[in-house]
């Protein structure tokens, strides 16, 4: 099942090793990490790299796009995020209301410092959703967000008010994507730029995981979705180049419902 991509994922642009530089020379004046996973993707989609920097800093794990993942198995992951010590929240991102739980905890993190200012680093891999919770968080369209891997490309500090700052980076992918498994799950999950993958293999790779998973799953595969959709080159051939892109789109919005690819007890190597 997770044999090998044709086409390995793999994506270290120069504005990632900048961003990490920079994520390093600020961190003495941090007191809270919010590390923004997706939550369809909890164990690929966190970089050891920005784990290891957190230390023991007080940290927030947020998971992003509850929307789009399976509410059990994220429930799964907060406690076992909780297990290690961290506080983890489920959050729809793009919603002011959602995150004010993450407010709440840098509020918080300011501990002991009486009267001094709350600072938060926000990170995580690329698209996982960093500037729209900046953006909830301030309740305005402070940070430029879009979906696709690699909007953000500095580091950017937005002050919430007189107590609290706020540092957005640039999304950091670790600099070796370890498996064919989590190369086609941050592929499917947009974490790198659609050019740098080959969407018909990732579609497919998706797919053939859902059937090992879910025999039954009414999820169409690459070729019914294309000729559902009616994809085809002129001369009535299927144009599965353009379908897999759009089946890889209908994903991430939920067309298929709601769908986590790691969970906690999993046993496959991802
Ligand atoms: N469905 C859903 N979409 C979200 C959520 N949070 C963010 N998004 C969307 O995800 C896309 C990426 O969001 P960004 O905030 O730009 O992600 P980022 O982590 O800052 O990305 P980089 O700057 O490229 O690293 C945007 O289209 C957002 O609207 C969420 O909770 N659910
Ligand atoms: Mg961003």
């Amino acid at each position: 099942m997770n044999s090998k991509l044709e086409r390995p994922v793999q994506w270290y642009p120069g504005h990632m090793a900048k961003g990490m530089r920079r994520i390093r020379e600020y961190l003495r004046s941090i007191d809270i990490v919010v590390e923004v996973v997706d939550a369809r993707i909890v164990r690929s989609g966190r970089n050891p790299l920005l784990d290891d920097l957190a230390g023991t800093r007080t940290r927030l794990v947020a998971l992003d796009r509850n929307d789009l993942a399976d509410p059990a198995t994220t429930q799964h992951w907060v406690r076992q995020l909780s297990l290690r010590g961290w506080t983890a929240v489920a959050v729809d991102g793009r919603n002011a209301r959602s995150v004010a739980r993450i407010a709440a905890a840098i509020r918080r993190s300011r501990g002991e410092k009486i009267a001094g200012i709350a600072r938060a680093m926000i990170v995580g891999i690329p698209n996982s959703g960093k500037s729209s919770i900046v953006n909830a968080l301030l309740r305005r369209a402070a940070a430029k967000t879009e979906a696709r891997a690699g909007v953000t490309k500095h580091v950017t500090w937005f002050r919430l008010d007189g107590n609290v700052e706020l540092m957005d980076t640039p999304g950091i992918l670790p600099t070796r994507i370890p498996s064919a498994g989590a190369q086609w799950k941050l592929a499917v999950c947009g974490a790198v730029p659609a050019e740098r993958y080959d969407a018909q293999e990732v579609a497919t790779a998706f797919h053939r995981w859902l059937l090992a998973r879910a025999p039954r799953s009414t999820v169409p595969d690459l070729h019914a979705f294309a000729a559902a959709r009616g994809f085809v080159r002129r001369g009535g051939e299927r144009d599965y180049h353009n379908a897999a892109h759009s089946y890889i789109r209908a994903f991430n919005e939920g067309a298929f419902g709601r769908i986590s690819l790691e969970a906690p007890d999993d046993t496959e190597a991802a």
